[in-house]
């Protein structure tokens, strides 16, 4: 892991700041558009390959091989095993998309009880015909159940290792307030219309059963398919696109990347690559959208530009009162965040990270105190191979954060983030956090370069 250490030295130079991320970032991996298949991953590995580079990969089944839902919620004909997510699961109100309805841009959201779904799903496969077109009533697609929200000692998966490092949810958590973990599920036929992730955010994305048709979009191809008004169309593949009047940069269109997920199969989806997606069986799947040190660059970047078009939106109130403010009520619920909600997830990630980067400093620091004068200088020489190896113990000592690689990207972010005049966007009640991600900003400099070069004393490294 010495590449983490090389890395976290170029992002810590005091000239860099958050382009420079993007640069070191290029160096690392080529963009090819081929998207490996990984029959398993080692955590390192996904680290280097894939959320570094910003490469998507579909990886085998041997990541979900023990989860409960793998055997519990899948009949031996490979279809969900209805009697067990009926009484389960049966009474409890689930999110169903229409997906022949669309408002505003979306599909139709309504909501039912999973036992009524299911009777609707059940009934769809009795009643479907593959050769009559048109013959279905509807194509209901149940999706974003937040299952794991309601069914807190229900265990039927885990998060698997590679993406355990997730400080979306961290923060969600943290704070009570939401969560981005779901279950899908639904027909042959169901899909999701073409979009980029809640704020730049990664999506991991399991089938439990049946199969799925992705098609991926590496960030900027999306360009091509917006329309005169800059929207996105649902449905890339339909031939409306191909309406020059409407889409007039569809001729720099290119072919999507095409994933086909078998059962058990996990995609990984990169920050900002758009993409659209179809079950090709009846398939029920769980995925989560989350974030890290890998890509916080790109969710605050990506939140920067939501606020540029929540501006642009309503450039016409921009006199009245607390016009700022109102805009960032806008951005939370048109991004799902805004400016103090993202510095909230920061300063609650921020602080978690410090707390066990002082601890494991002290700690090192009393096994050297314990030496004797005449093994201080040896003690600490051993303290200082500790911190600049590259051992990953060192790099990464709380479960599977790279800590010095997530305090350096958090250095650049909050850099960034205080640049911006924020007194505006911020209620008077949000403005103490103003003053703790500036304490943060230091301590996280501080420690970071301390850890870097670990020629100093643990205590120096205590907050300020
Ligand atoms: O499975 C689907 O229908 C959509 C999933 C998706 O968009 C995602 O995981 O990011
Ligand atoms: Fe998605």
């Amino acid at each position: 892991m010495s590449e983490i250490l090389g890395i976290c030295r170029k992002l810590l130079e005091p000239s860099v700041d958050l382009n420079d991320f993007e640069t070191v970032r290029r160096n690392y991996g080529s963009r090819d558009r081929e998207i490996p298949f990984v029959p398993k991953i080692s955590v390192e590995e996904f680290f280097e390959r894939f959320l570094l580079p910003n490469k998507a990969c579909l990886i085998g089944e041997s990541l979900t091989s023990d989860w409960l839902a793998r055997r519990d919620w899948v009949g031996e004909d490979g279809k969900p095993n209805w009697p067990h997510l009926r009484q389960r699961y049966g009474e409890t109100k689930v999110p169903v998309a229409d997906c022949e309805q669309v408002e505003y841009g979306s599909h139709v959201k309504i909501e039912m009880t999973l036992n009524e779904y299911l009777d609707y799903w059940q009934d769809d496969i009795r009643t479907r015909s593959d050769d009559v077109a048109g013959s279905r009533r509807r194509i209901l697609y149940l999706k974003d159940w937040h299952f794991v929200r309601v069914f807190k000692d229900s265990p039927i998966y885990h998060v698997a290792a590679p993406f355990q490092s997730d400080w979306l949810n961290e923060y969600w958590d943290a704070s009570g307030t939401d969560d981005y973990r779901f279950v899908y599920m639904g027909p042959k036929g169901t899909w999701t219309p073409f979009h980029a992730d809640v704020f730049r955010s990664y999506s991991w994305s399991t089938n439990i059963c049946g199969r799925k048709r992705w098609l991926l979009f590496p960030p900027g191809e999306e360009v091509a398919f917006r329309d005169r008004f800059g929207s996105f169309p649902l449905d890339v593949t339909s031939d409306d696109v191909k309406n020059s009047g409407q889409f007039p940069a569809y001729e720099q269109a290119t072919q999507p990347i095409v994933v086909i997920q078998e059962a058990g199969q996990t995609i990984f989806v990169p920050s900002g690559w758009h993409h659209q997606v179809e079950n090709l069986e009846d398939t029920v799947s769980i995925n989560h959208n989350w974030g890290n040190a890998c890509n916080v660059v790109y969710l605050w970047k990506g939140l920067k530009d939501d606020l540029l078009e929540v501006e642009k939106a309503i450039s016409d109130c921009r006199d009245m009162d607390d016009y700022h403010t109102h805009c960032q009520v806008l951005l939370r619920s048109h991004s799902g965040l805004n400016y103090p909600g993202f510095l909230k997830l920061i300063l609650t990630v921020g602080s978690q990270r410090l707390d066990k980067m002082e601890k494991f400093l002290q700690q090192l620091g009393s096994e050297s105190n314990t030496a004797g004068e005449a093994d201080r200088a040896a003690s600490t020489r051993v303290m200082t191979e500790q911190l600049c190896c590259s051992s990953e113990r060192q790099l990464k000592f709380t479960g599977n954060h790279w800590n010095l690689f997530d305090l350096t990207c958090m250095r650049l972010v909050l850099q960034d983030v205080l640049a911006q005049s924020l007194s505006e966007a911020f209620t008077e009640q949000e403005q103490p956090s103003i003053m703790e991600a500036s304490e943060l900003l230091k301590t996280v400099t501080n420690c970071t370069l301390l850890f870097l070069n670990a020629h100093t004393t643990p205590e120096q490294c205590t907050r300020t």
